[in-house]
C-alpha cells in the first residue's frame, strides 16, 4: 500500500510538471523575434552604450549573448566595420541599420 502511493504521488508530480512546463513555454510572436540591429546589448534602445559593448566584443574583452544585433551589415561577421557602422549610425551619418551596402 505503501509503495503505491508513493508511485501516485510520483506520477502526480510528474503530471504537475509538465503542466506547468506546458504554462512555461509561450509561443514566440514574429515581433518578438524581430532583431534590433545596433542593440548590442539587448536593453531595447541603440545608443553609446551598445557601441561600448560592441568595442569590448571585437577586443576580447567581453562576450556577447547575442551576436546578430551586433552584426549591423548582416556579413555574419562581427568586426571594425560593424563598430563603424554602428557610430555612423549614432552620430546620423546614416539613418537606419541593418546597413546595406549601395551598389555600384
Ligand atoms: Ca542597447
Ligand atoms: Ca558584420
Amino acid at each position: 500500500m505503501n509503495v503505491f502511493r508513493r508511485i501516485t504521488a510520483s506520477c502526480m508530480a510528474l503530471a504537475c510538471s509538465v503542466v506547468m512546463l506546458g504554462a512555461m513555454v509561450q509561443p514566440v510572436s514574429a515581433a518578438e523575434t524581430a532583431v534590433l540591429y545596433g542593440d548590442v546589448n539587448g536593453d531595447g534602445a541603440v545608443n553609446l552604450s551598445d557601441s561600448i559593448a560592441l568595442a569590448k566584443a571585437i577586443n576580447g574583452i567581453a562576450v556577447l549573448s547575442n551576436y546578430k544585433p551586433a552584426d549591423v551589415n548582416c556579413n555574419l561577421i562581427i568586426d571594425i566595420v560593424d563598430y563603424d557602422i554602428l557610430q555612423a549610425y549614432l552620430v546620423r551619418t546614416i539613418t537606419s541599420l541593418p546597413y546595406e551596402e549601395e551598389e555600384e
